[in-house]
């Protein structure tokens, strides 16, 4: 028995490669979150949405939020108590517009080594199959590294009638048996958890209401990057490696300086010259 989690979820979780729906999180505390990430819109003329690896340091809310004690639990039982938060996104799939998610492992451009990162998918909106849930492939977690195509059509906002897949490089695994895929619905301050080796993905959102998602991407702090030294924040307990740099604690003063750095971690994320890690 873990400290959230059942044996009979554990185990779920190390079979099949995810779990949902949890709880721990008022929707209340969701519909907070979703004002902030308005807020931050508003008053920096950019959505958090377009930063595709630190969303946590978008504004407060959004920082504290990686804390949440109920995801944090949960992970502890799948990861253990030392944790990092390496990265977090927010997943803004407007009604109508096409955008949606390949099928695609985290563990193919994340650079964890080794492959224990964990991630978090806290439903802000409800999620459901009308409008685009994360969906997941069981039991794909034990498949090792899948073979991604990258096509770049990952352009939100671009020319009308071009495919609009959120990823950053479009990146996609081909043939995955949709029949066997299951829609993790959830409703607002539920959230799933899965594998970084889980093939996931979701489709458009045609509801006529957007749905909006915070995932968190966390590691113990034993985890090395593959790729060049790289910053994360302490989320619970001691980091006793010192295998990452610190993320910068986001404040008004700040925030000029870290979109700049977030904006130009988009562009090295979707040029097919720098290196990712699987
Ligand atoms: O929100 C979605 O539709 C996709 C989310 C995703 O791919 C992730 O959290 O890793």
């Amino acid at each position: 028995m873990g400290k959230t989690l059942t044996d009979e979820q554990i185990e779920f979780y190390r079979r099949e490669g995810y779990l949902y729906p949890l709880e721990g999180i008022t929707p209340e505390r969701a519909n907070e979150l979703l004002g902030a990430l308005d807020d931050f819109e508003k008053e920096q003329g950019v959505s958090a949405g377009v930063f595709k690896l630190k969303g946590h340091l978008c504004f407060p809310e959004a920082w504290d939020f990686v804390r949440e004690k109920a995801i944090l639990d949960v992970a502890e039982d799948l990861i253990g108590p030392n944790i990092l938060a390496f990265g977090s996104r927010f997943w803004i799939k407007p009604s109508g517009d096409g955008s949606f998610v390949s099928w695609h492992q985290d563990s193919a451009y994340f650079g964890c080594d080794p492959h224990e990162m964990v991630t978090c998918w806290v439903a802000l909106t409800e999620a459901n199959e009308g409008n685009g849930c994360l969906r997941a492939m069981p039991k794909s977690h034990l498949q090792g590294g899948y073979e991604h195509l990258e096509s770049y059509e990952n352009a939100p906002g671009d020319a009308p009638g071009e495919k609009k897949n959120m990823l950053g490089r479009g990146q996609a695994i081909q043939n995955m048996d949709e029949s066997k895929a299951i829609h993790m619905e959830l409703k607002p301050g539920q959230f799933s958890i899965h594998d970084e080796r889980t093939a996931h993905g979701s489709f458009p959102n045609n509801s006529g209401k957007v749905r909006i998602g915070y995932s968190f991407f966390l590691i113990p702090t034993h985890v090395k990057s593959a790729l060049e030294r790289r910053p994360a924040t302490l989320v619970r307990g001691v980091d006793e490696y010192g295998y990452w740099d610190t993320d910068p604690v986001p404040t008004k003063e700040r925030l000029p300086e870290i979109i700049k750095t977030m904006l130009e971690h988009n562009a090295q994320y979707t040029n097919p010259a720098f290196k990712q890690d699987a």
